[in-house]
């Protein structure tokens, strides 16, 4: 047998061991290599599989995302059985993807469908009907620039057909119309003009369509994150953050209108071509912020970035409803050094942060600005002024630093502590107290990764 055979075979007898033992998990090591022979289905599905390596063929697994083994269960009709879809990269180049389902024991092909591609970039399963049916999406590489091809699979009696096919920049595959079966949303860039703009296609009984094209802000370059959430009326709605031309970040909020029975533009309709409202230097994305079931847009908060640059970390957090924008929070937000704080009640445009980077530490202070601002001098924090100092340390003798600075520790996540330190203004009404920093300070539990939106 070829070498790479046999390896594959190995290979898949581990992953299927895996899913054995723990339902989905992968796991690598000695131990299972030394397994009993596996139930006879899986010995049925080897021999399928190695016949198609026979040919040539190795196998392939996608480069990102959620689904990225070579030989994956996944129930496609629903009936609580998994089937298996395998991935192949035939000796020509092109890819090559098996469907099986298992029938008292023996495997029987369901479908088969090969596509040419540079690289296996993402596998996803849209479900496309409440009994739970599933298709079959393949992102593939289609070049070295940063765009993708989409082929769609549906699974009929007559085998995998190709229901879709399409280019696009970004994915994201999830229920954006609320009616349990999953939607397209598919961002494409115009190769002459730049202009962004977001396709929306849902599943209509038998193929995927494409209900709408929306305009996304002129800003946007390129998509960084989509998240399905709730705009202000709490209405389902797709938030789409996206670099900026020019730097920084801008969002789009595009939400599902129930009344038309489709997606529509809701920044637009508040804002025009623009997304300057929701623009910000800082990599922070929609979130809920606040915990309440609605999704927060970030944008630039301070007017004062020119005087003091740090300022950019002030975002005011934006809720998108139907005929207003609402500010409902403010956070100064660290994502590169993984917290933020929610900007204190009183605080308001009065106090101004000051970031100061060092090997083994980050430090930020909050300080008052004075009443009257002239422009011969830029205040600087000092003892009168600060009224609050929080550290980030990093590195072996961080708790060291931690009784050096006489600090009171907030958190420790990823190797950093954080702590603070009280501002010597204490009479002022801006002063804060111990309660109102740790209640205010979060440090961000994860970081987010692009590949999954891609
Ligand atoms: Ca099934
Ligand atoms: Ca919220």
């Amino acid at each position: 047998m070829h070498d790479i055979g046999k390896k594959f075979i190995l290979l898949a007898v581990m992953l299927l061991s895996a899913f054995v033992l723990s339902g989905c998990a992968l796991l690598y090591g000695d131990g299972l290599l030394a397994l009993p022979s596996l139930p006879a289905e899986y010995v049925e599905l080897q021999d399928e599989i190695n016949a198609v390596l026979s040919t040539g063929a190795v196998s392939a697994a996608a480069e990102s995302g959620a689904n990225r083994q070579a030989i994956q269960l996944v129930d496609l009709d629903g009936d609580g059985e998994n089937e298996t879809v395998a991935f192949f990269r035939e000796p020509d180049g092109s890819f090559l993807i098996k469907a099986y389902r298992s029938e008292d024991g023996d495997y029987r092909e369901i479908g088969s469908a090969q596509a040419d591609g540079l690289t296996l970039h993402a596998i996803h399963y849209p479900v496309v009907s409440v009994t739970g049916q599933k298709c079959l999406a393949v992102c593939w590489g289609i070049d070295e620039s940063s765009s993708y091809g989409l082929d769609v699979y549906a699974f009929t009696g007559g085998g995998m057909e190709n229901i879709l096919n399409v280019q696009y920049s970004s994915i994201l595959v999830g229920d954006l119309s609320g009616n349990s079966l999953d939607e397209l949303c598919v961002a494409v860039r115009d190769q002459v003009s730049g202009q962004m703009s977001m396709r929306i296609y849902g599943y209509t009984g038998r193929t995927y369509e494409q209900d709408v094209e929306l305009l996304l802000c002129s800003e946007a370059k390129s998509v960084s994150q989509m998240l399905i959430g709730r705009s202000g009326s709490g209405a389902r709605s797709l938030f789409v953050d996206s670099a900026a031309f020019g730097g920084g970040y801008v969002t789009d909020v595009l939400t599902y209108d129930e009344a038309n029975a489709r997606p529509v533009s809701l920044s637009r309709r508040m804002d025009g071509d623009t997304g300057m409202r929701t623009w910000r230097s800082v990599d922070a994305f929609s979130a809920d912020i606040d915990g309440d079931g609605i999704t927060e847009v970030p944008a630039a908060a301070s007017m004062m970035s020119a005087i003091y640059p740090d300022e950019k970390n002030k975002l005011d957090w934006l809720e998108y409803d139907d005929d207003r924008v609402t500010a409902k929070l403010r956070t100064c937000h660290m994502p590169s050094d993984g917290w933020y704080l929610r900007w204190m009640d009183g605080w308001d445009d009065k106090v101004v942060i000051q970031t100061t980077r060092y090997s083994r530490m980050v430090k930020t202070v909050f300080f008052l600005l004075p009443d009257d601002m002239t422009v011969s001098a830029i205040p600087q924090p000092d003892d009168g002024n600060t009224l609050l100092t929080v550290y980030v340390f990093n590195g072996d003798n961080s708790q060291a630093y931690i009784s050096v600075y006489e600090a009171a520790e907030l958190a420790r996540r990823n190797g950093r502590i954080y702590a603070y330190v009280p501002g010597s203004v204490s009479s002022s009404r801006y002063a804060v107290d111990p309660q109102q920093v740790t209640e205010a300070f979060t440090a961000i539990e994860t970081v987010w990764s692009l590949e999954a939106y891609r």
